[in-house]
């Protein structure tokens, strides 16, 4: 079934629930001379080219691969629309290597048709912290697909991580691939239901008129915590305490240190958001909430082309309830003109879904480790790690 796949050193299928396999990695990493000098070959017509996202060409070019043929959802429906600001931030963190953001391109004309990135990260499971890349953004122009393009992506990614002496991944995807550390479900806070209803991102529930959706959905204007602000640059020693200790309780989860909270979590307009909660009396810094901003094109509606939306990326709280932290992210973000709040069951989002009227949506979201066996399958709760 997967002929690829079946050849790598992932969880397989067939060992699902096979206590005896120890957990750690698969395979042992090989002296670096031993690891592959040369890329892979690809069918005569296509080159592989190393893209400098910095260069504003470069970085037209992919975004606009991505922005024709990266993932739409099950119904051909909506297609993410990572701005060209968001790829940079994403591809550009603490340590990255140029040449991890891989692309593809026809020889003759030049047109980039395929892509694969990862960047580096310290990675806990259980207790120990591994250096991984985090592999994202494959994609194959919509003409190219079914010719086993992919499997060559991923195995010249694979060989330039072991260039760096790293020999563990981690990935997200929709679709069920051998094998899953967690599965999670995708839910969604209308901000804006009239538009999400009209492009077909939600549907008028039973017995609901129009006018009764929106005043459900409605939020007051201004957040209600005290104290409640933007993150600055000079929080990042505070946030770094707050997040790593917050992360520490789950079983895979990022190790962040002081670098990685400037790069990831400080506020960068349209790209992510983060605000935390000062104490009027002690300035201490008690919690924290943060999203990413990723629109989708709307596929083919006449009066709309742009969905907005904000994903939740990492909350902690340690004096206002989740509750109430969340329904000011959900107010800032009404405040900021999203359609639609985001967020996966992972971590302790369960507690906030349904009565911040959240629902369930139609995607799954799989996570998966490269080269790294767990005993078993991870509830999303035990999931301290949002990927892009
Ligand atoms: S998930 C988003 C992936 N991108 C999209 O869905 C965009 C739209 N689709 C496409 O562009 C986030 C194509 O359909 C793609 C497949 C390119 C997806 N992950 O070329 P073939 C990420 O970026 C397997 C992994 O004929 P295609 C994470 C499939 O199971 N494998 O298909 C990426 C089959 O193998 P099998 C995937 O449709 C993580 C083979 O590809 C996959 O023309 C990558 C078929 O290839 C997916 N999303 O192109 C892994 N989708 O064994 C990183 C399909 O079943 C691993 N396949 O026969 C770690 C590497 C680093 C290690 C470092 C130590
Ligand atoms: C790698 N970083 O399917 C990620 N999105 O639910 C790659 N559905 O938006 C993998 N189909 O349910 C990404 N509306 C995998 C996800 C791919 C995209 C995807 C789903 C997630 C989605 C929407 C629209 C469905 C359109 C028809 C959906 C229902 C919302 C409703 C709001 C009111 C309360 C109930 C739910």
């Amino acid at each position: 079934k997967h002929k690829f796949w079946e050849t790598q050193p992932v969880g397989q299928f067939k060992d699902l629930g096979n206590a005896s396999l120890p957990e750690g990695p698969i395979e042992d990493p090989t002296p670096l001379s031993e690891v592959k000098q040369e890329p892979y070959n690809l069918p005569s017509p296509y080159e592989w080219i190393t893209c400098d996202i910095d260069s504003e060409e470069m970085v037209n070019e992919v975004y606009n691969l991505l922005t024709n043929n990266y993932v739409e959802d099950d119904e051909n429906m909506f297609r993410f629309n990572y701005s060209k600001e968001f790829l940079r931030w994403a591809l550009n963190p603490p340590g990255y290597f140029r040449n991890w953001h891989i692309g593809v391109r026809v020889k003759s004309s030049k047109k980039l048709v395929a892509f694969i990135t990862g960047v580096p990260a310290r990675i806990r499971a259980r207790d120990h912290v591994v250096n991984m890349a985090e592999i994202n953004f494959l994609c194959v122009h919509k003409k190219l697909r079914s010719k086993r393009l992919a499997p060559v992506m991923i195995k010249e990614v694979t060989r330039r991580v072991h260039l760096e002496n790293i020999w563990q991944a981690a990935y997200t995807a929709g679709v069920v691939l051998p094998t899953p550390i967690s599965t999670c479900q995708y839910w969604h806070r209308s901000l804006n239901p009239k538009k999400l209803i009209d492009v077909g991102f939600s549907r008028l529930g039973a017995r609901m008129t129009m006018s009764r959706t929106i005043k459900l959905y409605k939020l007051p204007e201004s957040t209600v915590t005290p104290g409640f602000r933007k993150m600055e640059l000079h929080d990042v020693p505070a946030v770094t305490r707050l997040v790593r200790n917050y992360l520490s309780q789950f079983v895979v989860a990022p190790d962040l240190d002081e670098n990685d909270v400037e790069h990831w979590l400080l506020p960068k307009e349209n790209v992510v958001d983060s605000y935390l909660v000062e104490s009027p009396e002690t300035h201490e810094i008690t919690d924290f909430c943060s999203f990413y901003t990723l629109p989708s094109s709307i596929l083919g509606n006449q009066n709309y082309s742009t969905l907005k939306a904000a994903y939740s990326y990492y909350n902690v709280t340690t004096k206002t309830p989740l509750l109430q932290l969340m329904n000011d992210a959900l107010i800032v973000a009404k405040q900021k003109d999203y359609d639609v709040f985001n967020a996966l069951d992972v971590m302790e989002n369960e507690s906030f879904l349904k009565e911040l009227k959240f629902g369930p949506g139609d995607g799954k979201l799989h996570y998966y480790l490269y080269n790294y066996r767990l005993r078993q399958e991870l509830k999303p709760s035990q999931l301290g790690l949002v990927l892009l």
